[in-house]
């Protein structure tokens, strides 16, 4: 059984049909496309190129599908991934608007036995936890929010039939990317657009444009070369033009750092963020690339007061997953913007008509919360994930959670989690990264058949092993001091961890790899009903 049916569930049904298994998939929305299919907000767009950002598992669709821009928008990723639905004949194993509210480990039987919310009770030998990891969608708990009378979206549920926003009064909450994104797109079609930022966001050129018909032929037939290139990448993206700069940012001078930065910047998007070894392990190199981006940011907005408010001071860039627009800043030149610095002054809370901050009211027909997720861990809590002994996972993960590799839990067996935390999931091409769990996952299934065994589950001291692996290898970094969605700051009371795996992709694949090539290591198998093997 899988739940979900966005990249990760949909490429886990079709690998999994390949070893034999009949799968079952359950999906809360009312289709395929996980992400793209609930953020259709206007000027939703992929931050990883379009030709790196597309399932690499087989030949015949890289090369019929076309795809239109450097960097795809919602429409046609939704499209890309409805088109991999039918070409694979997915949805006849799919089950729709079905949300899986329970999921309990019959160790007599060795069997998950799930609920979904339609009252339907099920079972399956295997569970895989496609469910994403920026799924669950967060309003804060602002005061007064059953009081405002006007239209109220989320960025991550935006509505799926047409919504006319023309000439109307609008509140955007939240400026990280999909607020970057919507505020972009929204400014020149609404009446006045009013946006309530708390922090700023260091944002890098995508230089979007479109993919002409010889370069789109050149793309399809480097493929295999440029799929190999990504494996080599640390985000799983190909980086042959841009590398690593394997030097320090402080063992250059300044007009060659900054040199540096703006060869990079005329290229765009993330290839700005490896100028310099070192931008995201010590605070003097990273100062430099922060305020090479405040630099830009005071080109840009004509207004320097404005400019001030949109610069980020109060966090080492990168810190929080840095956004990419070009045009973002030219929304606060127009005269139907206005920015709020909620730090200053803040928000008390929603009214009958609008906004309320302490010391303004705003008006508003409609507010646009572009708040966030409860990342990595909110969707998987949510749902009552027993394993042995009745354990709930959500107490296991406490203190924060707790995988072996980002894939398996230790209690849990037979329970897989795609891009689950503890790997390098959101710090990296999520469809490279995708591609690499369900393989892994698949061959593990084949291997257990094979050898007879049944019941998979990593081992408590492997668990262990790798909690502090991942704690360690951020802690020689700057990620966790900021507080942003990686430790699981953006959510008042949740446990402060830092969820994702900081040495690579490839340093990270081959870490999956020993484990198999040594049997699976750190894993212990057993039968159904069966004392556990080692
Ligand atoms: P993010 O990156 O979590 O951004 C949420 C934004 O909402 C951020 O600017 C927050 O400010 C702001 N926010 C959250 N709560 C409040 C309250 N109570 N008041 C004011 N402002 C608030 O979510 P996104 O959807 O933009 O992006 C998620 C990921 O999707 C992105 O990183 C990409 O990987 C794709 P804060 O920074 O917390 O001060």
């Amino acid at each position: 059984m899988v739940v979900g049916a966005g990249f990760g569930g949909l490429y886990a049904l079709h690998r999994l049909r390949e070893t034999g298994l009949s799968v079952r998939v359950f999906e809360a929305g009312s289709d395929v496309g996980g992400t793209w299919f609930w953020n259709r907000y206007p000027g939703a767009r992929c931050d990883v190129e379009s030709f790196d950002y597309s399932y690499s598992f087989s030949e015949e669709l890289q090369q019929e599908w076309d795809w239109s821009e450097r960097y795809a928008s919602q429409p046609e990723i939704l499209r890309y991934i409805e088109h991999v639905a039918d070409r694979f004949d997915l949805r006849r194993d799919i089950t729709f608007d079905t949300r899986v509210q329970a999921a309990t480990f019959d160790e007599a039987q060795g069997r998950w036995l799930v609920e979904t919310d339609d009252g339907e009770q099920t079972s399956a030998t295997y569970l895989v936890m496609a469910t994403g990891c920026l799924s669950s969608s967060r309003i804060p708990d602002f005061p007064g929010i059953e009081d405002f009378q006007g239209q109220t979206f989320h960025t991550g549920r935006w509505p799926s039939e047409p919504v006319d926003l023309e000439g109307k009064r609008v509140g955007v909450i939240g400026t990280g990317s999909s607020g970057v994104q919507v505020i972009t797109a929204l400014a020149p079609q609404v009446g006045e657009l009013t946006v309530f930022q708390r922090t700023p966001t260091y944002i890098l050129p995508d230089w979007n444009r479109p993919v002409g018909p010889d370069e789109l032929r050149e793309l399809k037939a480097t493929y295999p070369q440029r799929r190999r290139e990504a494996a080599k990448g640390a985000l799983g993206i190909p980086i042959p033009v841009t590398p690593f700069n394997k030097q320090s940012a402080m063992a250059v001078s300044e007009q060659e750092r900054v040199a540096e930065y703006e060869r990079r910047w005329r290229i765009g998007g993330v290839c700005v963020g490896f100028s310099f070894k070192d931008l995201m392990f010590d605070k003097d190199a990273n100062d430099t690339i922060a305020e090479f981006i405040r630099d830009k940011i005071r080109e840009r907005v004509e207004d320097p007061e404005t400019a001030e408010k949109l610069v980020p001071t109060d966090y080492a860039y990168g810190t929080k997953r840095p956004s990419l627009g070009v045009h973002y800043y030219d929304s606060y030149n127009r005269d139907n913007v206005r920015l709020v610095d909620v730090r200053a002054d803040p928000i008390v809370g929603l009214t009958r008509n609008g906004l309320r901050t302490e010391n303004t009211e705003y008006e508003l027909d409609a507010i646009v919360f572009a708040t966030g997720f409860d990342a990595m861990t909110g969707t998987l809590n949510a749902i009552d994930i027993r394993g042995r002994g009745g354990r709930l996972m959500r107490e296991h993960w406490s203190a924060g959670p707790r995988t072996y590799l980002g894939i398996g839990v230790s209690g849990f067996p037979n329970l897989f989690l795609i891009t689950g935390p503890g790997s390098p999931s959101v710090l990296t091409n999520m469809i490279f990264s995708i591609e690499q769990h369900v393989r892994w996952i698949a061959e593990l299934i084949e291997w257990m058949r094979a050898e007879g065994t049944e019941v998979v589950e990593p081992t408590e001291a492997a668990e262990d092993e790798w909690v502090h692996k991942i704690a360690a290898l951020a802690d020689r970094s700057l990620y966790p001091a900021t507080d942003s969605w990686f430790v699981g700051a953006n959510v008042p009371g949740k446990p402060r961890a830092f969820m994702v795996y900081l040495g690579g992709a490839p340093a990270y694949a081959k870490e999956c790899q020993d484990v198999a090539d040594a049997g699976y290591a750190g894993f212990e198998f057993s039968r159904a009903g069966a004392a556990v093997l080692s």
